[in-house]
């Protein structure tokens, strides 16, 4: 059985002095929890210090974003040799703010993805669909088309433990969660088209996370369905209290 796996996504949030005071609070409220594994994504300014205080628990370290070079002229990126370097195991790829903020196209994204895999990394691969194709009904070609493009040219063994985190736009930071019937449904048909495409064996190991919206009060509603596998948080994971109650309610 895949183990659901609930990730923070603090986005641009925390300073240094305040991510380690999160993790401070954060580490005894969850500590010999068992049910979920559990990770956190600061920004790049904050993994040199959270990193070492999250040795020997249970809880792993993110990464936001990754560049796809091992090294050059890339002003302001980051390698993702930096990143291991940094005890960091995995890394949100194509999240939609960077999609639509910053113009990362389906190329990009398939780039960065197979730049993690050669360097050890586990991408958290977002997908979703915005408010206008959901209406017009190209939910399912449009998060199909990320899918595909993203795995293009990765092995059956990589997809088994890559995570897909499906957050419709509509959905992030809104207050307004997709209900767990509508995300259920579209994890199923990732999975059914990574089935078709990599295998059952591939199908049956990826984690399929939902992201939007979700709370502490909401997140069991996710959790219940056999095919979300856990969730990728961003507003309700700044609070220590609030993201450990979160945590809690998902295991
Ligand atoms: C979606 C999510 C985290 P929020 O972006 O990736 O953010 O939980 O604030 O909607």
């Amino acid at each position: 059985m895949r183990t659901p796996l609930i990730a923070a996504n603090w986005k641009m949030h925390k300073t240094v002095a305040e991510a380690r005071s999160f993790v401070e609070a954060f580490l005894p409220a969850v500590r010999g929890l068992e049910g979920a594994d559990i990770a956190l994504c600061p920004p790049f300014t904050a993994l040199a210090a959270v990193g070492p205080l999250l040795a020997g628990s249970a809880v792993a370290l993110g990464a936001q974003d990754l560049y796809h070079e091992d090294r050059g002229a890339f002003t302001g990126e980051i390698a993702p040799g930096m990143l291991t370097e940094l005890g960091v195991r995995y890394v949100i790829v194509g999240h939609s703010e960077r999609r639509t903020l910053f113009g990362e196209t389906d190329e990009l994204v398939r780039a960065k993805v197979a730049a993690a895999f050669r360097h050890g990394l586990t991408p958290i691969l977002c997908v979703g669909e915005q408010l206008a194709e959901r209406e017009a009904g190209r939910t399912e070609a449009v998060v199909t088309r990320q899918v595909e493009a993203a795995l293009t040219g990765l092995e059956a063994a990589q997809v088994e433990r890559l995570v897909i985190a499906y957050e419709p736009v509509w959905a992030i930071g809104t207050g307004r969660a997709a209900t767990a019937a509508d995300a259920g449904a579209v994890c199923r048909l990732i999975r059914d088209r990574i089935r078709a495409a990599f295998g059952d064996r591939a199908a049956r190991g990826l984690r399929i996370q939902y992201g939007g919206s979700v709370k502490a009060d909401n997140i069991a509603d996710f959790a219940r369905d056999p095919d979300i596998d856990g969730a990728l948080v961003g507003g309700a994971s700044l609070d220590p209290q609030g993201f450990a109650a979160l945590v809690r309610a998902a295991a």
